[in-house]
């Protein structure tokens, strides 16, 4: 059997089709840990615990992250550095560029644009001098293909501003064992913002949707990472039925702001409740189509789940037994107190807040434990805004006395499914873990 620093590294150098070549090639998370944000947060909380973030699995939390990877020269403090990002994101990849947010920094109703994650598949497009004048192509099987600006989409099309959350298809991956190819994501692959723009059905049946339209294709600006003009960065489409959902929406504004370059500006789409990858961004042309697109990241085993369940770490091509991913899990986090929190002896009465979301379905319930998972307490839960946006939730455990203390959260969807204590379901590219999230305090 591999430990977990090994089987890290197989999962850093493992090599197959072009997109898992793309995230093979970066940093490895276990570096990063090392000399990162998450242990320097357990010495500023004044703890000398080498606690680790979003850890869940069946070791303490203390100790799933903290120890060294043998090899791994431990580095100074490594602060994300982008203009107008947050420096508590965590880097995952400078090529392409990928960070994601701590639990501790999705602690806002609103995830303000500093904090939201950021997932890249190829080079950044060059950005836009003339964001209005940005067009976008809507063809395929449609009756009158159009060729649309920004400016036009403002003016012919009704806007919507609409809270959603937005989900890496992979995030949750890092409590797969053996670890799934990829970025490791802990919990921190996804945000929720406020996106403003018009419903993608809209657009389309302008456009005039034929009997034959049955899926989409999405293609962005961005190019390759191998720079080859032949090849899309990502190319992923959906069936037309998630496409004219009145959520999924092309996008030109993030909490009231002109869409940020990072995040895809000037234009972009959003598909909530579904992997982050179908909200393309740079948009340039939705392709409707007849049968299932074929872009880069569709088919084998990209964006695609076991219908069957497969030995974890077996090697499967996707081709059989496995289909595309359509809504995320349900998923839950502690946003406050942050993992590592040392408290004054005494302070037994803990206030604890976070998120919970669940693909399309609702959240039934939230429930916190101190006793890992012996007894469940349900947590008060605020409306969300629409359809799509998270769930906040505040809660209040009592401690029974000083000491070393892990909080739980699980979430339920409106299924009655409930997050699992470990991911399950395990796929070669780690899509789907979720988890439930713990954090570790130390009281006096
Ligand atoms: N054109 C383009 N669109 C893209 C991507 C990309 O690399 N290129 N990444 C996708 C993935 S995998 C995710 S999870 C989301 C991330 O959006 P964000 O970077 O704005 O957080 O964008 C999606 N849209
Ligand atoms: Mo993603």
């Amino acid at each position: 059997m591999l430990n977990e620093a090994q089987s890290r590294d197989a999962a850093t150098h493992s090599d197959h089709n072009d997109t898992d070549r793309r995230e093979a090639v970066q940093t490895s998370r276990r570096g990063l840990l090392l000399g990162g944000s998450l242990v320097s947060l357990g010495a500023a909380a004044g703890l000398g615990l080498p606690l680790g973030g979003g850890s869940s699995g069946l070791t303490s939390a203390a100790s799933a992250q903290g120890a060294p990877a043998s090899g791994a020269a431990p580095k100074g403090p490594q602060p994300f550095d982008y203009p107008g990002k947050d420096k508590g994101l965590v880097l995952l990849g400078d090529r392409p560029l990928v960070a994601e947010t701590p639990e501790r920094l999705l602690d806002d109703d609103t995830t303000p644009i500093g904090k939201f994650f950021i997932r890249n598949n190829g080079q950044l497009p060059d950005e836009a001098k003339n964001a209005d004048a940005w067009t976008l192509k809507v063809e395929g099987e449609v009756d009158k293909p159009l060729t649309l600006t920004v400016a036009e989409l403002k003016s012919r099309f009704p806007a919507q501003t609409m809270r959603m959350v937005m989900e890496c298809g992979g995030n949750g991956r890092s409590s797969f064992q053996p670890p799934g190819r990829g970025n490791q994501w802990t919990n921190g692959g996804a945000g929720c913002a406020e996106w403003t723009g018009v419903k993608l059905a809209d657009v389309l049946k302008a456009a005039g949707l034929k009997d034959s339209a049955k899926f989409t294709g999405h293609y962005g600006a961005d190019p390759h990472l191998s720079g080859d003009a032949g090849k899309d960065a990502i190319s992923r489409g959906m069936p037309i039925e998630k496409a004219l959902e009145p959520h999924s929406m092309i996008v030109w504004a993030m909490n009231g702001e002109p869409l940020p370059h990072i995040h895809g500006g000037p234009l972009r789409l959003v598909v909530p409740g579904w992997p982050g990858s179908l909200s393309s961004k740079w948009l340039t042309r939705v392709l409707v189509r007849k049968d299932p697109h074929d872009g880069q990241g569709m088919g084998g085993t990209s964006y695609r789940l076991p219908t069957v369940p497969v030995v974890p770490g077996s090697t499967v091509d996707g081709k059989t037994n496995f289909a595309d991913m359509t809504s995320m899990p349900v998923r839950s986090i502690i946003t406050a107190p942050a993992n590592g929190a040392r408290l004054a002896s005494g302070t037994h009465r803990i206030p604890i807040r976070g998120a919970a979301w669940a693909g399309d379905h609702e959240v039934q319930k939230v429930e916190v434990s101190f006793d890992a998972g012996q007894r469940w307490q349900a947590v008060d839960m605020a409306k969300p805004k629409n359809r799509y946006d998270w769930v906040r939730w505040t809660g209040t455990v009592a401690l029974p006395s000083d000491g070393y203390f892990e909080i739980w959260v699980r979430a339920t969807d409106s299924r009655g499914v409930a997050q699992p204590h470990v991911a399950t379901n395990w796929n070669p590219q780690g899509y789907g873990a979720n988890a439930l999230h713990r954090i570790a305090l130390l009281v006096g």
